[in-house]
């Protein structure tokens, strides 16, 4: 059912605590937390505590968690000071585009210059 938690989803198991994450902000809904790869120094994800495979699906299931994630990604970029050098939010949606873990997720990219278009 959609959003219920998935067995075999990587980041289902962060919100669940079975698999360990540098956690830098969580509510009621949602979690953030380190990249383990990171892109630039500052790369946050955030994620909804609820399955949810892309951000489409997220957005046409739950618009007020939507609105969760958004709202958090902006608190990360406050957090770290991002907000007055700039920063990226991206949802990478489906293989072709880069997603490898099917669980919606913002990045929070910041830190460094970012060049425009991504590659
Ligand atoms: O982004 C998926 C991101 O998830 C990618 O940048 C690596 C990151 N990742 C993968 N495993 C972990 C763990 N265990 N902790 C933290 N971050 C992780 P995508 O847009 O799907 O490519």
């Amino acid at each position: 059912m959609a959003g219920e938690p998935q067995a075999d989803c990587l980041f289902c198991k962060i919100v669940s605590g079975e698999v360990p994450a540098t956690v830098v902000r969580e509510t009621d809904t949602t979690v953030a937390f380190r990249d383990i790869n990171p892109q630039a120094p500052t790369h946050v994800l955030v994620i909804p505590k609820a399955h949810h495979p892309d951000a489409a699906s997220l957005a046409a299931a739950d618009p007020q968690v939507t609105a969760d994630v958004l709202r958090e990604a902006g608190a990360v970029a406050a957090d770290e000071k991002l907000d007055e050098t700039g920063y990226r939010v991206v949802f990478n949606t489906g293989s072709g585009a880069g997603q490898t873990v099917f669980h919606a997720h913002a990045h929070v990219l910041g830190g460094r210059g970012l060049n425009w278009p991504p590659g």
